[in-house]
């Protein structure tokens, strides 16, 4: 069998934040080389999978991944070795069982997503297909919509200047993918003057926007706002506005407490905010509005703004099919965010995309805060037809990598390709 995996090997490398992760090469028996590396977020949600750190303080402060190399090398090996890289699905439970926990604690998440990536990627090498072709097969044809966060806040910008994590700029009204990614690098540059003029400094966050220390929520938007205008856009129209509070991370006592502004609201004065906020600028999509298991507060933010917006959880559901299951009976949002490294294997993964489309509902691809140039969630948000990517900023190697990721398929597609655009939402733009 050509497609047998040979050989396993992991290494510990470097992420954008300068943290050690894993990176994974997988070998098949005709040659073919799969190599993934494993993101690592800042603002993590306590139900993701558990991402396995030696916590040896003598090296990397703890942060070091030695342990989950090494299951990589010796469990994990000596259980897939041999195996089909082109049954995914199989390998993916072969590790799920050799884990044997809730959280993947034992092997760690970080290990066993290494695998499971470069394993479809060696698969697809050997197959002779692009990787987004490898997952999506012929239909794979449409490309997302980027969802460029330009404003960092938060705990990815050391709480200097909003409560708020991420603003992101939304190119919908583009004719293709290249039209979009050119849109979000203008309105990036016209931000950067809008803000130097303004007295801020333009210096960037984790993911690349930029970090003005303006102590407000909505002064972002409004920076956004005149921006875009600069860059010759329309707000609205041609571009809109995506948001993700990462309220988790300002949830304490039952009160959401933003700081800025010096107050504390319940879930439901939050709920009345993002309402104003959703009717003074033209916000499509709304991440962790709310915390990870307010979920009284989800179903009130999702009655009110449901059928209007996009509701994104990612802490709330952390890829996992059980949550998104809970959040679907519960009518707490309408979409999802997916990111690989929550669930832990590419399968899982698969899984909670298709449970989101199957209810209608959104799921918006996403990479996190500690990256690498690894752009395999590009070809996942074209395979598996999500309508939306987020990977920050128009700029910084391992953001940039995944947007020219997208240009480069876009190009492959020639005029069979299709821009989401403004139907790339679970509420399509002008609904
Ligand atoms: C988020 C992500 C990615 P982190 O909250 O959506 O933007 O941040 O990776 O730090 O969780
Ligand atoms: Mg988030």
């Amino acid at each position: 069998m050509n497609t047998a995996i040979r050989q396993l090997h992991a290494r510990q490398i470097l992420d954008s934040r300068g943290t050690p992760t894993v990176e994974v090469d997988c070998i098949l028996a005709d040659g073919s080389l799969g190599r993934a590396a494993v993101p690592s977020g800042a603002s993590t949600g306590s139900h993701e999978a558990v991402e396995l750190r030696d916590n040896d303080e003598l090296h990397f402060f703890g942060k070091g991944v030695l342990t989950a190399v090494s299951n990589v090398n010796n469990l994990i090996a000596a259980k897939i070795v041999g195996m089909d890289a082109k049954g995914q699905r199989e390998v993916d439970s072969a590790m799920i069982a050799l884990d044997g926990t809730s959280n993947k604690s034992r092997l760690g998440a970080n290990a066993m997503l290494g695998v499971s990536l470069a394993v479809a990627r060696a698969a697809a090498v050997s197959s002779g297909l692009p990787l987004f072709r490898y997952i999506g097969g012929m239909q794979a044809l449409r490309l997302p919509v980027p969802m460029m966060n330009i404003i960092n806040g938060g705990v990815h910008a050391g709480w200097e200047g909003s409560d708020f994590q991420e603003y992101m700029v939304v190119p919908y009204g583009a004719r293709s993918v290249c039209q979009a990614v050119e849109w979000g690098a203008e309105i990036y540059h016209a931000l950067k003057s809008v803000i130097k003029k303004k007295g801020y400094i333009t210096a960037v966050g984790d993911e690349g926007g930029f970090a003005p220390q303006a102590g407000s929520n909505r002064a972002p938007l409004d920076f956004i706002m005149q921006a875009v205008r600069e860059a010759g856009l329309e707000p609205g129209n041609d571009v809109g506005i995506a948001i993700d509070p990462a309220s988790s991370e300002f949830f304490r006592h039952g009160r959401y407490v933003l700081r800025t502004e010096n107050r504390e609201l319940t879930s439901e004065e939050m709920v009345d905010y993002y309402v104003t906020l959703v009717s003074d600028y033209p916000v499509i999509v709304l991440e962790d509005g709310l915390s990870e298991d307010d979920w009284d507060g989800w179903r009130m933010l999702n009655a009110n703004l449901g059928d209007r917006i996009e509701l994104v959880g990612d802490d709330l559901f952390v890829t996992s099919v059980e949550r998104i299951a809970i959040g679907i009976k519960n009518k707490a949002a309408n979409g999802v965010l997916i990111k690989p490294n929550q669930a832990g294997t590419l399968s899982e993964t698969v899984d909670a995309v298709k449970l989101a489309h199957k209810k209608g509902w959104g799921a918006m691809v996403s990479h996190r805060s500690g990256e690498t140039t690894d752009s395999f969630i590009a070809d996942l948000a074209v395979g598996l037809d999500v309508g939306h990517l987020k990977t920050g900023a128009p700029a910084r190697g391992e953001r940039v990598e995944k947007y020219n990721q997208l240009m480069r398929i876009e190009e492959s597609l020639g005029k069979s390709a299709i821009f989401a655009g403004k139907e790339g939402f679970a509420i399509p733009v002008g609904f």
